[in-house]
């Protein structure tokens, strides 16, 4: 009887349940639950739902016990940067605000009163987003001061959800590292910072890596589900356990995690935190064994998510990048990291103005707009290769495009193109294989990264694009 481990990945559009076992040293998957997630509007703001996101999440726990597939271990990844307040009774304090709503405006002025953007990255290594959680929590300070107040505690989603499973709270390392309030030195809370912010240091938990035991399930959910297993702490950060499944056999290869956002960088055995990096935003996230991800955030597939979504889902991404390649010749192109991006009412009118502002011929078609997309994504990510071998002054032959978008096939080959880089992609279900992998490292399954990386290339293998 094969023994299962089981990786809950939920990212900002769907949430997946997928077991993983071993099997003629491969790693198999069965994805035996999916469900939707996105931010719904409340009070004008955008917010998780999330008390339905832990109905769905023990709904995938029971389809595992029915299909007799209970596992060994189970462990939780979501996006990054948001989090709960709990009062002392383990109370939600306010609203859980997804990272794309607006409140944060302006917040970063409030934090840069207190403590100047240069040394905040000198001593966080982390890179501006105004909707990381140290300007979340600025928000909370200056809008909901009593929440702040009453907090006792702060979970991260992950942490919070690992919470309501076994009744344990407690915090892990790589999602922190995204709340900029996180020491690249000691790999703890930067409680001098945090003080001076005027948060309560006290709301914060000691950090504990990857691959620790959070604790079995309560009984009320055992009863609930059918079974109960144990919790095991993955890289919390969806993209942090993306990294760990990044199947390169060699130093000089780049990656991007591809999904609603495209994360492109490389590992690093320590921060980069000087005022060149600072400059071309770069980010030093906490990951697997203290490893730095030293990477950047691009818009990634949210762009053509949102257009297709605007056009009634009528069109599957692999239609939109037909139309887009029909139209490669179209000249216009955006930034796809313009704040005009982030949350925009319509991304297809967004784009629109864009390329009129600036006096880019206007997209009308769709396959135009998917074309300006694609094709201004693959500039972004040619363009960061250029950065980072010059941060790094290092030369990167390869990239490796994991995640849910290195199935488009037509976007790999402009980014091999653009880039001049041979461009690798899978595997697609990098997330959970990363979750998956490090609960097998935690059951000795593997000696080290280096072996699991091994497999996942044994076990999902990689397409190739060479550049044209
Ligand atoms: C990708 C991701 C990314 C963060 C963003 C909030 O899902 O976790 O790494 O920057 O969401």
């Amino acid at each position: 009887m094969a023994e299962y481990y089981l990786a809950v990945d939920i990212g900002a559009s769907s949430g997946r349940h997928i077991l993983g076992h071993l099997e003629n040293g491969r790693i198999e998957l069965e994805e035996v639950y999916r469900f939707e997630n996105g931010m719904d509007k409340k009070d004008g703001h955008l917010c998780w739902n999330i008390p339905r996101l832990f109905e769905e999440i023990k709904a995938g726990l029971k389809a595992c016990k029915a299909a007799g597939k209970v596992p060994k271990s189970m462990g939780i990844d979501t996006w990054a940067v948001d989090y709960v307040l709990l009062d002392g009774e383990n109370r939600i304090l306010g609203n859980t605000y997804g990272y794309r709503d607006g409140r944060t405006k302006g917040m970063d002025k409030e934090v840069y009163r207190i403590i100047p953007e240069d040394a905040l990255y000198a001593r966080t290594g982390i890179q501006k987003q105004i909707f990381n959680t140290i300007y979340q929590l600025m928000a909370v300070k200056q809008q909901e001061p009593e929440n702040m107040e009453k907090a006792e505690w702060l979970l991260m989603l992950p942490d919070y959800f690992h919470f309501l499973l076994t009744g344990n709270k407690m915090s892990e390392y790589t999602n922190a590292t995204s709340t900029q309030l996180v020491s690249p030195e000691t790999r703890q809370w930067d409680c001098e910072l945090i003080e001076r912010l005027g948060y309560k240091p006290s709301i914060f938990r000691p950090l504990h890596m990857p691959g620790t035991v959070v604790g079995p399930f309560s009984k009320e959910v055992e009863e609930e589900v059918g079974f109960s297993c144990e919790v095991v702490m993955p890289a919390t950060h969806d993209t942090a356990s993306a990294v760990i499944s990044v199947p390169t056999l060699t130093e000089d290869c780049l990656y991007i995690s591809s999904g609603t956002w495209s994360l492109m960088g490389i590992e690093n055995d320590r921060a980069i935190c000087t005022p060149e990096s600072r400059k071309r935003n770069f980010t030093n996230e906490g990951g697997y064994e203290y490893r730095f991800r030293y990477l950047k955030n691009i818009m990634g597939l949210w762009m053509i998510q949102s257009v297709r979504h605007e056009l009634e889902d009528k069109y599957s991404f692999a239609r939109l990048c037909e139309m887009a390649e029909k139209e490669s010749d179209f000249p216009s192109r955006v930034d796809v990291n313009d704040d005009a991006f982030l949350a925009p009412e319509n991304m297809t009118e967004a784009i629109k103005t864009y390329c009129k502002k600036h006096g880019w011929k206007e997209p009308e078609t769709v396959g135009q707009i998917a074309a300006v997309i694609y094709q201004s994504l693959a500039d972004s990510y040619a363009e960061t290769v250029r950065e980072i071998e010059s941060l790094t002054g290092r030369h990167f032959e390869a990239v490796n495009i994991v995640g849910g978008g290195s199935n488009a096939a037509y976007l790999n080959q402009l980014t091999a193109d653009k880039s001049g880089r041979t461009v690798y992609a899978g595997p697609g279900e990098a997330t959970a294989i990363g979750n998956l992998a490090v609960q097998m490292l935690k059951d000795n399954q593997f000696a080290g990264l280096a072996q699991v990386r091994a497999c996942i290339y044994e076990s999902f293998g990689v397409e190739k694009y060479d550049p044209s």
